[in-house]
């Protein structure tokens, strides 16, 4: 029988999806089978999420046993900030210059192939934001190295940096996204970060897709598997300080432009790097928002950061347990609201809203 599911229950879903560490994938399907409606159209779909949440807390149970065995893996970087993005591309293309150009890290920068060995990560700041970059080692058949799998999986955004000048630049993404594969990640483009509009129509089609339709079991099952993920990604076009690479931009847009969102950029120069900042923030489908205990004036030099989406009970709940169950409205300040207007605790936020939660 088909399910016809809330738009509770697939926002809880795309959390699951976007979750990458076992805490939070077990937190999302906890979520699912709570927003889920229940009655027998999806008796089949609740049996199967309780049997995959007992599997994660398995999975966490022995991890935990471990202890440490992650450590180990060279392709562990914890994420910190607004989000993690990871540098990926073939080498020489200038990952760690956009690194150094970005962050305060000072990874090595060499003209010959291979230089990065290892995960390096530096803190990029966008505003009062902090987002985590991270440099990694070219992704080619012959270097490819079986901890990139989950150094890939684990970051949220990736950056896939191109040299015009590359004689196989126009290949650059699909093999990428070959080496990758290996780790069942699949690439997508971060069109929601360019703007209303900007995706191509086959991504807004893609997008718009399971917007009140109903889904039988199996294809909802598909898209729980656990094994598969999807990374949204920019296409840095770098070096374009340089004459011969500009020039190589509209042949580019023309050829790769319809199917990934193009970023065209120089870490030496420092063009379009500013743009870049504001639209990783964006690909990362977070909000900022600031706490104001009532009475006192707001906290706004650090930002909580939440989904896109969260709501007041959200935000109550990233402070504290306590406050989430004592919660009982709001008061906003925003480009939005009157000031201090009353919210309720299922009040959607929106970047940069100052909330004052009442108990
Ligand atoms: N002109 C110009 N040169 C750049 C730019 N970015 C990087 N380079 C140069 O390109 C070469 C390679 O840069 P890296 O940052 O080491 O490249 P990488 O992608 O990290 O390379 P691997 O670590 O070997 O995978 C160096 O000589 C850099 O100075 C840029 O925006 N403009
Ligand atoms: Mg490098």
């Amino acid at each position: 029988m088909p399910a016809n599911l809330t738009p509770e229950y697939l926002a809880a879903e795309a959390s699951f999806k976007a979750a990458r560490e076992l805490p939070e994938r077990i937190e999302a399907l906890e979520e699912m089978l709570r927003v889920i409606p229940k009655h027998k159209g999806t008796d089949h779909l609740r049996g199967d999420l309780r049997r995959k949440l007992s599997e994660l807390r398995e999975d966490q149970k022995s991890a935990a046993k471990r202890g440490g065995a992650r450590r180990a893996d060279p392709g562990y970087v914890p994420r910190q900030g607004a989000g993690q993005a990871v540098l990926l591309g073939p080498a020489n293309v200038g990952k760690s210059a956009l690194l150094a150009a970005l962050t305060r890290a000072e990874p090595e920068v060499a003209p010959y192939p291979y230089t990065t060995r290892k995960p390096l990560p530096g803190m990029m700041q966008f505003e009062d934001a902090q987002i985590q970059l991270v440099d990694a080692p070219a992704i080619e058949p012959d270097v490819y190295e079986p901890w990139m799998n989950s150094l890939v999986r684990n970051a949220n955004l990736g950056l896939v940096v191109l040299d015009p000048a590359h004689p196989g630049v126009l290949g650059t993404i699909d093999e990428v996204q070959a080496l990758i594969g290996r780790g069942r990640v699949k690439l997508c483009g971060a069109w929601w970060a360019l703007g209303e509009g900007a995706a191509p129509a086959q991504e807004q089609a893609r997008a718009g897709q399971d917007a009140g339709r109903e889904l039988g079991d199996d294809e909802l099952l598909a898209r729980l598997d656990p094994g598969d993920v999807e990374l949204p990604v920019l296409v840095l076009v770098n070096k374009l300080d340089l004459e011969q690479n500009r020039a190589e931009l509209g042949v580019l847009s023309e050829l790769l432009g319809p199917q990934w969102p193009l970023v065209p950029v120089s870490a030496q120069s420092g063009e379009g790097l500013d743009r870049l900042r504001e639209l990783c923030f964006r690909a990362l489908k977070v909000i900022r928002v600031y706490a104001k205990p009532p009475g006192k004036p707001a906290s706004t030099e650090t930002p909580i950061i939440l989904p896109l989406g969260a709501t007041v009970l959200d935000m109550a709940r990233t402070i504290h347990k306590e406050l989430a169950r004592d919660l009982r409205f709001a008061r906003i300040w925003s480009g939005r609201h009157f000031e201090g207007q009353r919210a309720a605790r299922d009040a959607v936020l929106h970047d940069r809203d100052i909330v004052e939660i009442n108990a």
